[in-house]
């Protein structure tokens, strides 16, 4: 009878552990990643940012009500004029932008880097990941590109579903539908990058139409003002009220169908042609959200949206990417995925080269050692709102040392010093109070609604500023220092 009972209890056990590993393997499924990265958006062109915009992109909203949106998601900087290429490297490496391989100035000595095995690609590939990656050529990390095992890169900016936005997502759900016809078993990484809407914003037909937008080509002409086209930025300026700083920087002078011009018409339009070309986006990501609902895999999939960066288009009188307010320092940031909340914000405070340690650390992957980014899975379970109180921006890509910008709590400043000298100029803002960085060109009443660095009544805070500002550049190993800074 003992014995019976000593068989029993046997069975009994080895049944239990068959049924605990067989939950297991199912809890323990390894979770597959979609990072979608589009070139050159504000994250004030999305309602998710900006609930007044005409921008419809409902599969991007619909992420961020089942995800959580990071409020302070910005980039570090470039030291070039092609400001995508070392936020694509900070992003694939996790590294900061004064430590990042010579790729990252102008893919300048493109020879193999040991940086290139401790990226994005390679981390997941050692992982037991299946990589694959879509997007443009060039402007990006290409020790890092061709990391991923599968890579269909082309740059796609035309209107046409072979020639824009619809080419990549094809390449994703081909690669998916290969996984299905394949039964492969092993968690994909997928990067998904758009080429728009970064210029030239040739919309397709139907798009362009919905924003009141032309394709405009004759540097002759204005184009046409039509109501249904966005209305200007709240902080728009017909002119910066100094030099940037960069000579005949291209994307403040020759980006066809704006050019040099800051008139409503050229805006406005150029607006319309970039809405057209982020809600293709959203169309795209779409087909392929769907894709993945259809294999079963979508609320097994991290899904994250960002930006290499923000961008200007007459806000403040720029057109470009080489500046340090808000709206081109910021990118939008949404993740969503298993176990993470739905509808949150979090202010964050994250890089994007903080991205490589936290995919990591929701995979179970341990990070390289030369990730210098942070984890902000803290951030993403409701433990922190912030992974950092100060963040630092540089823009060193025309006449040197460029600009910098430093943000703490609700404090931000910009520091120009650029063309030897001739343009020495100080912004301080407070956020909170004026969260458009406007400027006293912009003739508001609010008391902090402008630049607050010439009021005696900020002189301590600016001088606090600027201190931080001095700690971060050492921090980071900034090569220059400013006119007002010890050398
Ligand atoms: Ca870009």
């Amino acid at each position: 009878m003992k014995k019976y009972a000593a068989v029993l209890v046997l069975f009994g056990t080895m049944f239990s552990c068959f049924t605990n590993n067989n939950k297991e393997s199912k809890e323990q499924k390894r979770p597959n990643f979609l990072f979608v990265l589009a070139d050159d958006q504000s994250p004030f062109d999305l309602q998710t940012y900006d609930p007044k915009s005409i921008l419809e992109t409902p599969n991007i909203s619909q992420l961020a009500k089942e995800g959580i949106v990071i409020e302070s998601a910005r980039h570090m900087g470039s030291m070039n004029g092609a400001v995508c290429t070392p936020s694509r490297h900070m992003t694939m490496s996790g590294r900061t932008l004064w430590h990042l391989p010579p790729s990252a100035e102008f893919q300048k000595q493109t020879d193999p880097h040991f940086l290139d095995e401790q990226t994005i690609g390679a981390v997941f590939n050692r992982a037991g990941y299946k990589t694959m990656r879509t997007c443009k050529k060039g402007n990006s990390y290409p020790g890092a590109n061709k990391q991923f095992t599968v890579v269909h890169d082309a740059t796609k900016r035309g209107g046409t579903e072979e020639t824009g936005s619809a080419w990549h997502s094809k390449q994703v759900i081909e690669y998916l539908d290969d996984r299905e016809a394949t039964k492969e078993q092993d968690p994909f990484f997928v990067y998904l990058g758009f080429s728009h809407p970064h210029d030239t914003r040739n919309g397709t037909p139907e798009l362009l139409e919905k924003y009141g937008a032309v394709n405009h080509t004759d540097q002759n002409s204005l184009p046409l003002a039509n109501p249904k086209q966005p209305v200007l930025q709240d902080n728009y300026l017909e002119a910066h009220p100094f030099f940037h700083g960069h000579p005949e920087l291209r994307d403040e002078e020759r980006v066809s169908g704006v050019w040099k011009n800051r008139d409503e018409n050229t805006i406005r339009n150029e607006l319309g042609r970039e809405y057209a070309c982020s809600e293709n986006i959203d169309i795209q990501l779409g087909k392929v959200l769907k894709r993945l609902e259809e294999l079963g895999e979508l609320d097994n999939t991290y899904i994250i949206y960002t930006a290499d960066h923000g961008m200007a288009i007459g806000r403040h009188g720029l057109q470009g990417k080489q500046n340090l307010y808000e709206h081109t320092w910021r990118v939008p940031f949404i993740i969503k995925g298993p176990g993470l909340a739905a509808n949150k914000r979090a202010e964050g405070n994250i890089y994007q080269l903080d991205l490589l340690p936290t995919l990591c650390e929701l995979a179970g992957i341990e990070a390289p050692e030369t990730v210098e980014g942070k984890s902000f899975l803290p951030v993403l379970k409701g433990e922190k709102s912030v992974i950092r109180d100060v963040m630092y921006g540089v823009y060193a890509g025309g006449t040197k040392p460029g600009m910098r910008t430093v943000k703490k709590g609700d404090w931000k400043l910009i520091k120009y010093d650029v063309m030897d000298g001739a343009v020495r100029e100080t912004q301080l803002f407070n956020l909170a109070e004026n969260p458009n960085e406007y400027l006293p060109e912009h003739h508001k009443s609010g008391e902090m609604e402008t630049d607050l660095a010439e009021s005696p009544k900020y002189a301590a805070k600016l001088a606090e500023m600027e201190a931080v500002l001095l700690e971060q550049m050492e921090q980071h190993d900034d090569p220059y220092r400013l006119w007002n800074q010890t050398k």
